[in-house]
């Protein structure tokens, strides 16, 4: 099924906003979609300065980017026809295609798009183009997406942070400062800029995986309440708005399942209490699962034992200092991991928002809708 373009997207939502001809009207639309009230009445407010329908308009990308892909569009038909703007359909039926409508994140970022393309290269072109341009002009977002890499000290987080730069520029840099044998590992937090809008975070390792880790330091360290430093100090911190649990086997062997099931439930759970949804699990050293024939296993176990959803699940294999020989494939593969981590990152912060929101009296409401929209 192909969707609608992100620019017809925007011109159904104008036209829709543009035609709203009172805030009793905009208001009823605002309800049968489920706006909460007191973003239908920033919308008014907002209307009343500058462009008119701006208030309307924003209020319906906000609600857009809350809803799933495949019914956003059936959703919002349906609540023209009862408020009896079944006119104001007409403007989806004038775009490319009608069959379906973005999520927030699909319109610039839709995951299919490069999957379309047959050509490996054009494939790999196409993601990076996507990245680099991602919310460049765009300032209803955050100003920064933030993946943290978490995990035990040398499973290969920094070395993944590389990886992903590789992938992205084409050219391998010794950015995050992989441990080399026999030293010591990343110290305090770093920040590995992709783009000017996507950062990871390359988290100092852990020592162990005792679950209680889970609420005493990483979470607070997630929410941005407490950093992370050599001397373990508490230190001024920053939001991550898609964590990111990395693991290995290597040397563990297929046992260290045993200990690895157990905190990433209770992980997931946390971030779940956090955000909403699940973290994303990143297991590495792919060609030492692959050698040893457990890769399949590795698989399963995680699918069934850990609860994580399959799109969260990822196994790689890094570009690391002693082998980083560009590879298509595999870069393609660091740049789709890269871009499900922004969708999440970008779904994490709404539901902040949304939830601090529901918080708030009605006018700090209306002043954090004034900010985030
Ligand atoms: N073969 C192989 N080696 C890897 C892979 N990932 C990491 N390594 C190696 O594992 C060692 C540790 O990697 P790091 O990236 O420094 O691990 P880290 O998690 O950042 O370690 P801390 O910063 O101490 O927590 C390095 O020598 C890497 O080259 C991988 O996928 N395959
Ligand atoms: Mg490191």
């Amino acid at each position: 099924m192909s969707s609608m373009s992100e620019q017809d997207f925007w011109r159904v939502l104008t036209h829709i906003a543009e035609n709203m001809k009172t805030d009793e009207e905009t208001g009823k639309l605002g309800l049968e979609l489920g706006i909460p009230q007191y973003d239908i009445e920033g919308s008014k407010v907002a209307n009343r300065h500058g462009i008119v329908y701006e208030g309307t308009f924003n209020m319906l990308k906000k609600w857009s980017r809350l809803q799933h892909q495949e019914t956003s569009l059936r959703i919002l038909r349906q609540a023209l026809e009862r408020v009896r703007r079944i006119d104001l359909c007409e403007s989806m039926d004038r775009g490319e295609s009608t069959s379906s409508i973005p999520d927030v994140a699909a319109f610039a970022f839709a995951e299919t798009e490069s999957n379309e393309l047959s050509n490996i290269k054009e494939k790999l072109g196409k993601l990076r183009e996507d990245l680099k341009n991602y919310r460049k002009h765009d300032k209803t977002r955050p100003e920064v997406v933030r993946i943290g890499l978490y995990g035990v000290i040398g499973c290969g987080k920094s070395a993944f942070a590389d990886s992903i730069k590789q992938a992205f520029t084409g050219t391998y840099e010794y950015c995050a400062g992989e441990m080399p044998m026999a030293t010591q590992g990343t110290k305090i937090k770093q920040k590995i800029p992709i783009t000017d809008r996507i950062h990871i975070m390359d988290d100092r390792g852990t020592r162990g995986l005792d679950v209680r880790l889970i609420r005493e330091e990483l979470i607070p360290q997630i929410c941005g309440k407490r950093g992370v430093d050599n001397r373990k100090r508490i230190t001024g911190g920053t939001v991550i708005h898609c964590p990111v649990f990395v693991c290995t086997f290597k040397p563990f062997g297929i046992r260290h399942l045993d200990v690895l099931e157990p905190f990433i439930q209770e992980f997931s759970r946390a971030v779940i209490d956090l955000y909403g949804r699940h973290m994303m699990v990143v297991v590495l050293h792919k060609e030492y699962l692959q050698q040893n024939g457990m890769l399949t296993d590795v698989k399963e176990r995680f699918e069934s034992g850990t609860g994580v959803p399959v799109d969260n699940f990822w196994i790689f294999e890094n570009y690391t200092r002693n082998n980083h020989e560009h590879n298509d494939e595999k870069s393609i593969d660091f740049l789709k991991f890269l871009k499900r981590c922004v969708l999440v990152g970008e779904m994490n912060n709404d539901y902040i928002i949304q939830k601090s929101a529901e918080k708030q009296s009605p006018l700090d409401r209306l002043l954090t809708w004034y900010h985030t929209s």
